[in-house]
C-alpha cells in the first residue's frame, strides 16, 4: 500500500484489551481435584507424586502399601487417556519412607488437543493436595547409540519445542535447576550408573523425521518425547521439586536404521519392567 493511501485511512480505534487469564479457572479445578483426592482416600495430604509414562505402569505396584485407587476420570477435571499402553488410574500408597504418594498411571498429552491446562492438571492436582516432590517418567526416543531400548535416563534439562506453555500471562518463572540436582543425586544413590540427558519435547503425535532428530542433537538434546517438559514447567510454577526419568524405548528416527512402531515401544517397556520396578522401589525408599 502506498504512503498516500495509507495516510487516507482512518486511524484505527484504540481497543482496550482485557486479559482474561484462564489460570484461575484451571487452578480452581486443580484445587477441587486435590481436595477430592484427599477426601476420597481420607488422607491429610500427599507428599510425593509419580506420573508413570509409557512402559512405567508395571512399576505402580512397587511404590508402597496401597491405600486405595480410582480412575482418574472420577476426579474433577480429568478425562480418560486414549492411547494403548497409557493407563488412566490414580493409586495412593504409603511408601517405605513413610510418605503418602499419589501415583498417576496415564497422562494427557499436548497432541490430544485438550489444551495445555488439561496436560498439566495432574501436576497441579498433586500440588494442590500438598505434594512437594514430583517424579515425572516417560517413554521416549534416544539419540545415544549406547542407550539401548530399555535404558532409564535421568533428565538433566529440557528443550521445549512445542511452542506451548502451561503458564498464562506474564509469568516469568526461572527454570534453572528445573530437574532438581538434589533429587538426581538421590536417584544416583539408588543407581549410580544412571546416565543423564537433555529431553527435547516435540508436539507429536507423529514421531520425528531423521532431520528433526539430527536437529535435536545439534541443539543439545539426547532424548526426544512428547510429554514432561510442559508438566515440569507447571510443576515449577506450583513450587514442586521435579525428578524426571526417561525410559529409552526406541532409538530416535534415523539413529536406528528401522522405522518406529508403537508396539516396539510397548514391548521395550515390558522388557524393562524389572529394571524400572527396582529403580522406583529404590526411589520410594529415599524420596
Ligand atoms: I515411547 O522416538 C516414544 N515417545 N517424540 N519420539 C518422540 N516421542 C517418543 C518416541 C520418539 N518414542
Amino acid at each position: 500500500m502506498s504512503a498516500e493511501r495509507a495516510g487516507e485511512e482512518k486511524p484505527s480505534p484504540i481497543v482496550p484489551i482485557v486479559l482474561s487469564l484462564p489460570t484461575s479457572d484451571a487452578l480452581t479445578l486443580a484445587a477441587e481435584a486435590g481436595a477430592a483426592l484427599k477426601s476420597r482416600f481420607e488422607i491429610d495430604q500427599i507428599d510425593v507424586a509419580f506420573v508413570l509414562g509409557s512402559g512405567w505402569s508395571a512399576a505402580a505396584e512397587d511404590l508402597g502399601e496401597p491405600i486405595g485407587q480410582c480412575l482418574l476420570s472420577e476426579l474433577p477435571g480429568f478425562s480418560q487417556p486414549v492411547v494403548a499402553g497409557h493407563g488412566g488410574a490414580l493409586r495412593v500408597v504409603r511408601t517405605p519412607a513413610g510418605k503418602t504418594a499419589a501415583v498417576f498411571t496415564g497422562r494427557t498429552h499436548y497432541y490430544e488437543e485438550r489444551g495445555v491446562d488439561a496436560v498439566v492438571h495432574g501436576v497441579r492436582t498433586a500440588a494442590a493436595a500438598g505434594a512437594s516432590v514430583l517424579v515425572l517418567t516417560n517413554g521416549c526416543g534416544g539419540l545415544q547409540l549406547n542407550w539401548r531400548p530399555g535404558t532409564p535416563v535421568l533428565i538433566s534439562d529440557h528443550i521445549n519445542l512445542t511452542g506451548a506453555s502451561p503458564l498464562h500471562g506474564p509469568t516469568f518463572i526461572d527454570l534453572t535447576d528445573l530437574y532438581s540436582s538434589r533429587l538426581r543425586a538421590l536417584a544416583h544413590t539408588v543407581d549410580p550408573t544412571l546416565p543423564e540427558g537433555v529431553y527435547v519435547q516435540f508436539r507429536g503425535p507423529q514421531y520425528e523425521t531423521p532431520a528433526e532428530v539430527r536437529m535435536a542433537g545439534i541443539l543439545g538434546g539426547d532424548l526426544v518425547g512428547m510429554s514432561t517438559a510442559l508438566e515440569a514447567i507447571a510443576a515449577r510454577e506450583a513450587g514442586l521439586e521435579v525428578l524426571g526419568i526417561s525410559l529409552v524405548t526406541n532409538l530416535a528416527a534415523g539413529i536406528s536404521p528401522t522405522p518406529l512402531h508403537h508396539s516396539e515401544v510397548i514391548e521395550a517397556g515390558q522388557q524393562a519392567a524389572p529394571t524400572l520396578r527396582a529403580l522406583l522401589t529404590g526411589l520410594a525408599g529415599v524420596l
